[in-house]
């Protein structure tokens, strides 16, 4: 399993940390999904067949991009 975590700076409120968890837990293969509202990091943890570039991808889509 790989754990990764990325700074999140659109996350500013209870509903955004939720739809991140809900959004990216749909993602076959991710394992766990923590979204911080204090520190706007998600730690995310994941096996195949997802990558992180689709996960990189989805936060995008849903407007909340990772920065590197
Ligand atoms: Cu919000």
């Amino acid at each position: 399993m790989t754990t990764v975590t990325y700074s999140v700076p659109a996350i500013h409120c209870a509903h955004c940390t939720h739809t991140i968890e809900m959004e990216v837990g749909e993602l076959q293969g991710v394992q766990s999904v923590k979204a911080d509202l204090e520190t706007k990091n998600v730690t995310i943890s994941y096996d195949a067949p997802v990558t992180e570039d689709e996960i990189k991808a989805l936060l995008t889509e849903i407007e909340y991009p990772a920065v590197a």
